[in-house]
């Protein structure tokens, strides 16, 4: 029997003032399934700034991933959004989960100033469209902590592990309930996304990057690494 391979799934816990999180409920359905010849590790992450470096290198210590793809709620984004980049800032627009409010502050100093997302990104979006769900690139994953996992996890794995970042709309009952926290984003006529319809597309996403990974003599790499 080769050794198992595994994928790590995470998603993060509630915030915001908003009772669940469309990330999480990914990750908790996917843990322990095998897509792509990957096993699944799904595992979902504080929304806090204070130790979320050293637990998601914990994490991959432990789970030694072939595939890293980690993901969050974005509300008020209508499409499943495939992050090209995360940069080593991070400013706040409301606390973490802990009460921290961070401003205009490098993640990590004397780190490049951003990374780039080392999935097959065009090709996961073929994907996607094809499958009838709507989804899009982004250029900025924000300045919270999606950005921040997102950075910490490339700045990890250096390029030897496939990783990036998706997110994820609201689900539809955040919006029927109108938001929470007294934030704008869920309310009414907010965009939101069936729990099923986020799920398939991360079970996508993991499924097309897993194919197109393959080990080199340097390390992982995927199908993203064309220069103009
Ligand atoms: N979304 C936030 C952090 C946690 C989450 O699910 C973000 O976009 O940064």
């Amino acid at each position: 029997m080769p050794p198992e391979r595994r994928a790590l799934l995470t998603g993060f816990e509630a915030y915001g003032g908003r009772g669940d999180n469309p990330s999480a409920l990914v990750a908790e359905a996917l843990d322990g399934q095998v897509i792509g010849g990957l096993k699944v590790v799904g595992r979902v992450l504080p929304v806090a700034l204070a130790g979320l470096a050293a637990r998601l290198e914990r994490l991959i210590a432990r789970t030694r991933p072939s595939l890293v793809i980690a993901t969050g709620q974005a509300p008020g984004e209508p499409v499943i959004r495939l992050e090209r980049i995360g940069v080593n800032l991070a400013d706040f627009e409301l606390p973490d989960n802990r009460g921290r409010r961070v401003r205009d502050r490098p993640l990590v100093r004397g780190a490049p100033d951003a990374l780039f997302a080392t999935l097959p990104l065009r090709a996961i979006h073929a994907r996607l469209v094809a499958r009838g769900i709507p989804a899009r690139l982004s250029e900025t994953a924000g300045l919270y902590l999606c950005n921040a996992a997102l950075f910490h996890l490339l700045l990890a794995l250096k390029g030897k592990v496939p990783c990036g970042f998706v997110h994820l709309p609201s689900l539809p009952a955040q919006v029927a309930r109108g938001g929470g926290g007294g934030r704008d984003d869920d309310r009414l006529p907010a965009p939101s996304m069936e729990l099923g319809t986020m799920t398939e597309a991360v079970r996508l996403v993991l499924e097309v990057s897993a194919g197109t990974a393959r080990p080199t003599r340097r390390g992982w790499r995927s199908g993203t690494g064309r220069s103009a």
